[in-house]
């Protein structure tokens, strides 16, 4: 850390200042510009509870996954992980400017049957590991997209009542509010 506060990134503490106040127990509701609309609640600082609106695999929820969850800058977080599925995903978070960019790298089989996957899926874990074992995992399909986040509220660390229904069973419209 510099005197007027900047860090200077160096070989030996590559490592910024990790503040991720700005982020763990904060829910946020996001539309990808292919239009597929997510939503993530930062449960603490491993693990993201979320529910997919709509897309490829909307209707698809789970809870608990653990996650590598990193602050690049001010405003800006990082959060990549890999599902029970084989499915990977890194997202960047810049809550102030409701501005977002994941990066979705789903195996062959969910291309081909994304449906096998529209569950809770903590309730179809063995299942899931049974999918990702079998394959095709190649070619990976990725999907690279900026998002608009329109809802960014903090709800608190460690809540499990913030995501605890399906996608399809909220009501009409609810994730729509904007902020
Ligand atoms: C996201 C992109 C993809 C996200 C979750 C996924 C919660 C999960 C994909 C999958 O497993 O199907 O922004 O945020």
């Amino acid at each position: 850390m510099t005197s007027n506060g900047v860090f200077t990134t160096t070989v030996e503490q590559p490592i910024p200042p990790q503040d991720l106040s700005g982020i763990v127990g904060h829910r946020f509701i996001y539309t990808y510009a292919n239009g597929w609309q997510y939503e993530m609640y930062v449960k603490n600082d491993h693990t993201i509870d979320y529910r997919i609106h709509s897309g490829h695999v909307g209707g698809r929820w789970v809870k608990g996954q653990q996650v590598d969850l990193v602050q690049l800058d001010d405003d800006v977080y990082k959060v990549s992980w890999t599902e029970p599925t084989g499915t990977s995903v890194s997202v960047n978070v810049l809550p102030g400017k409701r501005r977002l960019h994941g990066v979705i790298f789903f195996p062959a089989w969910i291309r081909e049957h994304g449906e096998r996957t529209v569950l809770f899926q903590n309730e179809h874990l063995d299942e899931m590991r049974t999918y990702r074992d079998q394959g095709p995992t190649y070619p990976i399909y990725e999907v690279p997209e900026f998002a608009k986040i329109t809802l960014f509220e903090h709800v608190g660390a460690d809540d499990d009542n913030v995501i605890s229904v399906a996608p399809g069973n909220l009501p009409a419209g609810w994730s729509d509010r904007t902020n």
